[in-house]
């Protein structure tokens, strides 16, 4: 590619060897910015050049900024995909690639400044037409009678939020009057502590909704499509465990209304890159809550079911060039399930790194694994447990359940505990298979087995 010679990936695992392989498509030079405990890495050997960042721990390597700009000083690289997690959504670090000279790999530090800000966020997209939960409207000031006024007019029960928080951190359900100023003061506090901004919202909270995400794409060229959404309800502890797109049961006509509400909301602020709107659905109707402005770890249903390279889309707007589809070339076909592949315990949950004595990594039509992972490779302490993805498409929905039944059958990892038991039982559940189960649905059903 012209402008994207070569990029520097500053991640690891999965995401690190997915960007590598789509550089590697579009003809871009890779360099793999890995830590001392991750020379092993499938993407560090495939990589044209590698550069250690620093130690183990994160906090001195994938989230150590000087040593990220200085890799790719030295390796004469022109851009840095974040990935997701570490850095990706972190403004200042936005900022600091380009003032560095280099291309930032994701929106605008200023977009991802204000998307960080949820109060922020919400004010933009309810500007833009895109349907928010009910709330204040704003930042809840310290006056108490005010704030039970809020709450009163919401409604209980009602959520308070911190502004600075997001993916699930600083939240706090307040179902009667008499709780709500002490649940206020503490969640200030704790989001004092977590986030250095005490800065709270309150929206009526939703007791029994479906997470639903659009995927939205916007070049330089003031182009944006969206690429449908993604029902990512089954989650336990703000951890997405099985994504899926379509969202089951959502009509044409309810994708196409909201689709273009959030690619015309990125006209309008002037998105860039790659983002994910978030919503709560409940009884036939949308709220957003949050929007994600990197690559997500679920991109791959949606590339299965649109067809479109997520990821290689990212790098040509980040070359300055336009999309590669329109709005009307996107087309939805099928119906694509991941689930993600954790080395923990399946019952209790707890990590379990170590060595990978055996891999054999499913095959066959409509089968995608994405993972890092190979026979001899070792599962490090330090980073999260996600080894993997196993994506299944289909041209129905039981089709992409068949196949990834077949999947989790043949899948074999050995060495190190993996939660692929729960997979296979959790593709056989009778309400999972039905479809349209709610965010609360895992915890349930594993609390019901004594968890
Ligand atoms: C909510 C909510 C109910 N009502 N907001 C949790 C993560 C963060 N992104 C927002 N979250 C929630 N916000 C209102 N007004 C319930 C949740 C929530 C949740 C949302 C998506 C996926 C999983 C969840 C698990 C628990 C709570």
């Amino acid at each position: 590619m012209a402008i994207l010679d070569k990029v520097l990936i500053a991640n690891r695992g999965e995401i690190a060897l997915r960007i590598l392989r789509a550089c590697r498509e579009l003809g871009i030079k890779t360099v793999a910015a890995h830590s001392e405990a991750d020379r092993d890495l499938m993407h560090v050997k495939l990589a044209d050049e590698s550069v250690c960042i620093g130690p183990a721990p994160s906090v001195d390597s994938y989230l150590y900024i000087p040593a990220i700009i200085s890799a790719a000083e030295v390796t004469d690289a022109m851009a840095i995909h974040p990935g997701y997690g570490f850095l990706s959504e972190n403004a200042d670090f936005a900022e600091r690639v380009e003032s560095s000279g280099f291309i930032f790999i994701g929106p605008r530090a200023e977009t991802i400044r204000m998307m960080g800000d949820k109060i922020a966020a919400i004010e933009a997209m309810k500007k833009a037409g895109v349907p928010c939960v009910p709330g204040s409207d704003g930042p809840l000031g310290d006056d108490p009678e005010e704030n039970l006024r809020i709450a009163r007019q919401i409604g209980y029960p009602v959520i308070v939020k911190a502004a600075g928080g997001g993916g699930g951190r600083g939240m706090r359900v307040v179902h009667t009057e008499a709780a709500l100023l002490n649940a206020i003061t503490l969640t200030r506090a704790e989001a004092k502590a977590a986030f250095g901004n005490d800065t709270l919202y309150m929206e009526k909270f939703l007791e029994r909704p479906r997470h639903i995400e659009f995927q939205v794409l916007a070049d330089t060229h003031g182009n944006a499509v969206h690429l449908g959404e993604r029902d990512c309800s089954m989650q336990r502890r703000h951890q997405k465990v099985i994504e899926e797109a379509p969202a089951p049961g959502l009509t044409d006509e309810q994708r196409n209304r909201l689709g273009e509400r959030v690619a015309e909301a990125c006209r309008q602020i002037g998105y860039r890159g790659a983002g994910t709107f978030e919503f709560l659905y409940e009884d036939g109707e949308f709220y957003f809550i949050e929007m994600n402005t990197r690559v997500q770890v679920e991109h791959p249903v949606t590339e299965m079911v649109t067809g479109v390279d997520i990821v290689a889309e990212q790098l040509r707007i980040a070359a300055g060039e336009p999309l590669s589809i329109r709005q009307e070339d996107v087309v939805l076909r099928g119906h694509a399930i991941e689930c993600r592949i954790n080395a923990e315990d399946p019952v209790s949950f707890m990590p379990s790194p170590g060595p990978i004595d055996y891999f054999h990594a499913p095959g066959g039509p409509g089968v995608r694994m994405d993972t890092h992972i190979y026979q001899g490779y070792r599962v490090p302490p330090y980073y999260d447990s996600m080894i993997g993805k196993l994506i299944t498409h289909g041209n129905t929905r039981r089709s992409a359940l068949a196949r990834m039944c077949g999947a989790l059958s043949e899948i074999v990892i050995e060495g190190i505990k993996t939660n692929i038991p729960l997979h296979r039982e959790l593709i056989m559940d009778a309400a999972f298979r039905q479809g349209g189960t709610d965010i609360h649905y895992l915890e349930k059903k594993l609390a019901a087995k004594g968890g």
